[in-house]
């Protein structure tokens, strides 16, 4: 089947052109002007782009006492309506189980999905059972590894398995990822919260302050250099994070940030809103900050020391976020962004004129494309890479509301909020999932895209100061008293 994407501007991470777009198969195989033959799309007045890539969700995720709402089908049908065409989601292994055990959990639950994705493995436990693991996971296409070094008692490691988890990563050519905030500190600043009486949402952010995040995101850069991995910091949402990432890469570093969507536009303000529902639906880790550190993230993205937007989807009802009624500490923590992500970070970045479109299209999937192995396949308009593309019209608008989204929790973080810029079609693979709103996913068109190691990056990093090679004995026995 044969499709021409007709008379639109490609735009990718580096080059705005007037062409056509052929697409054969579900691959691009001719990009040029008056192209025919086939099943057109008329792209008047809009911006060929490839589709976005979330590489930060979690659906159907058992966490705190329950799982995220969103399941593989409607997480991924809220992906496509906003012009996002690849999720990257987190296997999440219990206590003692194996990792490919739980890849395999993944696997049965993602048959559903509408579009492509892929995984990313968390190391939430410490033992050989990972150690092996690690080597599976990476030869089954799961090359990147998230540590939460918060969620004390339940998900976090402590740094003597970072560091060993960190050294496997790196001698194998994956990548290491990290949850940053000091667990123990939070853990602290909770139990302090609550015994005082402070038992409601705003008690979260409190309990979560930048220093615990700057801290943790510091000692996880400092952990990796000295491991040889590279790292990418998922959530940045502060300053004090930011800096240290920025600190790292002016050194050479390997290291990523990432903000969400809801950091760049919402503010800490939401966890004082009178009704306790509102606040608590924005419940999430880290949580909200206030301008001055959503400034400093939005500098990140326009100056290149922050490198890719994702949203950290983790959806859960009202009736699931009333579970920590009384005490914050139990509500569970996440909000979601799939379907808004594209569109609101047009409208706040590129319509504002902080981001140019090549960088929108750089930080909502290249980026991302080419840091985790995706790239040239996803991420690109190339010919060779799968036309999973997104028809953006810039003078679409919508205003926010959870009634009319695809995401199955019944509110939207950013109910209310103006958008301009949208999809007129997502093809997810060739295939038109979305056309001017209009749904037309295909449940179970989504396919697993393994991803290869690569030794060649990690090689770079750890010939550049190796600090696990044995070091030089340079005295033996024990020196005479006295100097
Ligand atoms: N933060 C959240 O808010 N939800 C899921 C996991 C996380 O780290
Ligand atoms: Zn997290
Ligand atoms: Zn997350
Ligand atoms: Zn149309």
């Amino acid at each position: 089947m044969t499709t021409i994407i007709k008379n639109g501007t490609v735009v990718t991470a580096d080059l705005t052109y007037k062409a056509d777009v052929r697409i054969e198969n579900g691959v691009i195989t001719d990009i040029g002007q008056g192209l025919k033959g086939g099943a057109e799309l008329d792209a008047t007045g809009c911006y060929v782009m490839p589709g976005g890539i979330d590489p930060h969700t979690h659906l159907e995720m058992p966490f705190m006492g329950t799982y995220s709402a969103d399941d593989f089908e409607s997480g991924t049908r809220a992906a496509l309506s906003g012009g996002t065409t690849m999720v990257v989601d987190f296997v999440l292994p219990g206590q003692g189980q194996g990792l490919m055990d739980a890849a395999q959990m993944w696997h049965n639950k993602s048959g559903r999905a509408n579009c492509d994705y892929s995984y990313h493995m968390a190391v939430t436990w410490w033992g050989e059972k990972v150690w092996d693991g690690i080597a599976e996971a990476m030869g089954a296409g799961m090359t990147s590894f998230k540590h939460f070094m918060a969620y004390k008692g339940a998900l976090m490691v402590n740094d003597d398995e970072l560091f060993a988890s960190f050294r496997r990563i790196g001698e194998l050519g994956g990548l290491a990822m990290v949850h940053a905030e000091n667990g123990d500190v939070v853990a602290e600043l909770t139990a302090k919260l609550i015994a005082e009486g402070n038992t409601g949402p705003e008690g979260h952010a409190y309990s979560r302050p930048p220093q615990v995040e700057g801290e943790a995101t510091n000692r996880a850069i400092m952990i990796a250099d000295m491991a040889g991995v590279p790292l990418y910091v998922v959530h940045v949402s502060c300053e004090d994070a930011h800096e240290a990432i920025r600190r790292a890469r002016q050194q050479g570093k390997r290291v990523w940030g990432e903000p969400l969507i809801q950091h760049l536009t919402l503010d800490e303000s939401e966890y004082f809103h009178p009704d306790w529902d509102h606040a608590a639906r924005r419940v999430m880790s880290p949580p909200f900050r206030n301008k001055q550190h959503q400034d400093s993230l939005w500098a990140g993205l326009m100056s290149g020391s922050l490198s890719v937007v994702a949203t950290d989807h983790c959806a859960f009802t009202t009736e699931q976020k009333r579970f920590g009624l009384g005490n914050f500490a139990k509500i569970p923590n996440g909000t979601g962004g799939l379907e808004d992500r594209m569109p609101m970070l047009w409208t706040h970045g590129v319509a504002t004129g902080r981001l140019t479109m090549n960088e929108f299209v750089a930080v909502t999937s290249t980026n991302i494309a080419k840091i985790l192995n995706c790239y040239p396949k996803k991420g690109a308009v190339l010919v060779g890479a799968d036309a999973d593309l997104v028809v953006w019209d810039p003078e679409k608008e919508k205003t926010i509301t959870a009634g009319k989204q695809q995401s199955s929790i019944d509110y939207n973080v950013f109910e209310g909020k103006t958008v301009k810029g949208l999809p007129r079609f997502t093809l997810t693979r060739g295939m038109v999932a979305i056309h001017d709103g209009e749904v037309k996913t295909q449940e179970g068109h989504g396919k697993f895209f393994a991803r290869e190691p690569r030794p060649a990056i990690n090689k770079a990093l750890t010939q550049w100061k190796d600090l696990t090679a044995p070091r030089p004995v340079v005295r033996t026995g024990v020196p005479a008293t006295g100097v």
